[in-house]
């Protein structure tokens, strides 16, 4: 087990429900500030990626500055190929298990997997799965999104990456999802899935983030609420406090 893994698993049992807040890398300067101001706050790793990164240089050098001004790791959340970038510690390895499309559950991490070699980087094995539809996510990964008053379908997606080792599940309703995955579908995953489960998708608020994390939830991920949100330094300071057990 990796570095990345191993401090995972013990922020984990020390603050309970963790987060990781997702980083707009389109604005490099922004980046680095937001990244020291979520790490005061208590963030416990920052996820980079999106599905519209094309400039795997840039994304490099972000990630370069990043970790000359941050301790928390830096891990990769890629939305195709182009989304693996030298100088991260460590990536989530995902295949988009629900996807209709096979290079998103084989293909694009076929690709990809010499580049995670080649730089070093620690793969953390994980079973993507969209909940809903109409988001960015379920538009370019062809997914076959679960319907959000489904949760056995979840759970039997979530057995299954289970049962083929994927260390990590990732329960996504898609970026600025008007509808977060609902703690009742959590919960209910939470009951089969034995690993760690990552919610993620319209989470904007300490009583969302509250609700999933009781709903066994352990890392929970904010992106567009730090990018759309005026207040939002007082809002994630918020949102850390009410998941953690410290
Ligand atoms: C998207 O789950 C992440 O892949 C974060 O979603 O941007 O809605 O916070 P939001």
């Amino acid at each position: 087990m990796g570095k990345t893994e191993d401090y995972i698993y013990s922020e984990i049992r020390k603050h309970g429900t963790l987060c990781f807040p997702l980083i707009d890398t389109e604005n490099p300067i922004d980046a680095v500030n937001i990244a020291k101001k979520v790490e005061k706050m208590g963030a416990s790793a920052l996820l980079i990626g999106g599905s519209s990164i094309t400039d795997q240089v840039e994304l490099s050098e972000i990630i370069r500055s990043l970790k000359k001004n941050v301790n928390i790791p830096v891990i990769l959340f890629p939305g195709n190929i182009t989304g693996v970038a030298s100088q991260a510690d460590s990536i989530l390895f995902m295949s988009l298990l629900n996807s209709e499309n096979p290079y998103f559950i084989t293909g694009a991490q076929a690709l990809g997997a010499l580049s995670v070699k080649k730089y070093n980087i620690e793969a953390l094995p994980t079973g993507y799965i969209i909940i809903g539809e109409g988001t960015t996510a379920w538009y370019v990964g062809h997914a076959k999104g679960i319907p959000f008053n489904k949760p056995q379908i979840a759970i039997m997606y979530s057995l299954a990456a289970q049962y083929m080792g994927m260390r990590f599940l990732y329960l996504e309703a898609g970026s600025g999802a008007s509808q977060n995955v609902s703690p009742s579908m959590i919960s209910q995953v939470r009951k089969y899935y034995d690993g760690t489960l990552i919610v993620g998708g319209g989470i904007k608020n300490a009583q969302i983030a509250s609700d999933i994390a009781k709903a066994g939830a352990n890392i929970i991920v904010v992106g567009t609420m730090i990018e759309n949100e005026e207040n939002w330094e007082e809002k994630l300071s918020m949102i850390i406090k009410s998941i953690g057990n410290d």
